[in-house]
């Protein structure tokens, strides 16, 4: 008699080749510094949600409006999806079917321009998104874009710049909001532009969105028309993507998202994003969120106290940027010795770079997924010290598998979340 198992054999047995592969993946994950500031680790119970049976369903529309049969339960998940999202932004709509940050970014330009339009946003060397405008995007093909700048002596945004080029460029669409800008979001002054000019202003929140639902950056919910995210940095849901927005352009976002954009949504991510909005609203939830921003200007003063000089000074967020130029090593290579060393970020440029973005001046570091396993600002010096010496004796393997082992003895007491190996 065959069981269920022998018909339907679990991964190790059906494909060893890809479990094993995903079990190393695992325990690379528990033994490292996960430092990408765009990466976390998901909880269990968002991971179960991720890996479940809504992934065989396909359900094209919006809830109470499909055009497949057998919503009966997929429409009170995207519901709960989407009224979690609402109560834990605060917004009057929520679309919940974008499958990433670039789609939700491309579903805005079709609700609100036609090619040809002007666009503005931070430009992608000095910490902004390819998808607000960057020339090698579609958005930078299909678009007119214009880029502001952080200024060369402080790193900061220079606002005056952004309404002196607003008021030249009139842009259909700003943007603010970034992938490697330590600094908070001046939302308000953003606003104040966008009205100035009549553009839509667009806050991408992607990597801040966790520490705006915890309250440890200012929201801009009633300044920007429209807020784009993805779902899976600071957030810590799945992977995806979301829109939020008021009423008056709820109708034009649904209809860019889906028929404009995609098909089917995925379901499966969006129930992760349910559990993931659930836990977002709880009190642990905010400390998280509050000990993020703490950990990484406590790291970020330990780097400093090392010589390590640190784009704009420091930090306001979840991230740092630090330009090595001084260190007398390339981006790319420190990277390339820190993850040997156990200290997972990436190589990136840092503004007015002489480098290019392929092997750049700097690295972005963050301390969302640390912060997930608990790590806290007594845990930084530490952690500054084996980034220093990992950087010193870049050329070192024994040195740097050295600091692996050290690091990886450290992390056993910091169970990550979603991590059962
Ligand atoms: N790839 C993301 C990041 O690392 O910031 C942005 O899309």
């Amino acid at each position: 008699m065959t069981t269920p198992t022998d018909r339907d054999p679990t991964l190790a047995a059906r494909d060893p080749e890809i479990a094993a592969l995903i079990r190393q993946e695992d325990e690379r994950q528990r033994d490292k510094m996960r430092m990408i500031p765009s990466e976390n680790y998901a909880s269990r119970a968002v991971l179960e949600a991720c890996g479940s049976t809504l992934s065989n369903k396909y359900s094209e529309g919006y809830p109470r409006k499909r055009y497949y049969e057998g919503q009966q339960f997929i429409d009170p998940i995207e519901e709960l999806a989407r009224d979690r999202i609402k109560a834990l932004f605060g917004v009057e709509h929520a679309n919940v079917q974008p499958y990433s940050g670039s789609p939700a970014n491309l579903a805005v330009y079709f609700a609100f321009c036609k090619p040809g339009d002007t666009v503005m946003g931070l430009g992608l060397p000095h910490g902004g998104h390819l998808t607000h405008g960057w020339p090698v995007s579609i958005t930078g093909s299909y678009f007119k874009s214009v880029a502001y700048s952080v200024r060369r002596d402080d790193h900061r945004i220079d606002m005056d710049e952004v309404r002196r080029l607003a008021h030249e460029a009139k842009p259909r669409l700003l943007f603010c909001g970034g992938t490697a800008y330590p600094r908070a979001w001046d939302f308000a002054a953003f606003a104040t532009i966008a009205r100035e000019v009549g553009a839509v202003l667009v806050a991408d929140i992607a990597h801040i969105a966790g520490l705006i639902a915890g309250g440890a950056h200012p929201s801009p919910v009633g300044h920007a028309d429209v807020i784009t995210s993805t779902t899976h940095k600071t957030l810590r849901g799945p992977r995806g993507g979301m829109i939020l927005t008021n009423a008056t352009h709820a109708a034009a976002i649904d209809k860019a998202v889906f028929p404009g954009l995609q098909g089917g949504p995925h379901e499966a991510n969006i129930a992760g994003l349910a559990v993931a909005a659930k836990e977002a609203a709880t009190d642990d939830f905010k400390r998280y969120a509050h000990q993020v921003v703490a950990n990484a200007k406590a790291l970020g003063r330990h780097l400093g106290d090392r010589g390590f000089s640190l784009v704009s000074g420091g930090t306001d967020n979840h991230l740092l940027l630090i330009d090595l130029t001084n260190k007398g090593i390339a981006g790319k290579k420190a990277a390339k010795a820190l993850d040997r060393a156990g200290i997972e970020l990436n190589y990136n440029t840092v503004p007015y770079d002489p480098r290019k973005p392929f092997d750049p001046s700097g690295v972005r570091l963050g301390t969302p997924a640390i912060t997930s396993r608990g790590l806290t600002e007594a845990h930084m010096e530490p952690l500054a010290g084996w980034f220093d010496e990992a950087v010193r004796h870049a050329d070192d393997d024994a040195k740097l598998d050295a600091v692996a082992a050290e690091i990886r003895s450290f992390l056993r007491d910091f169970p990550a979340p979603g991590i059962l190996v």
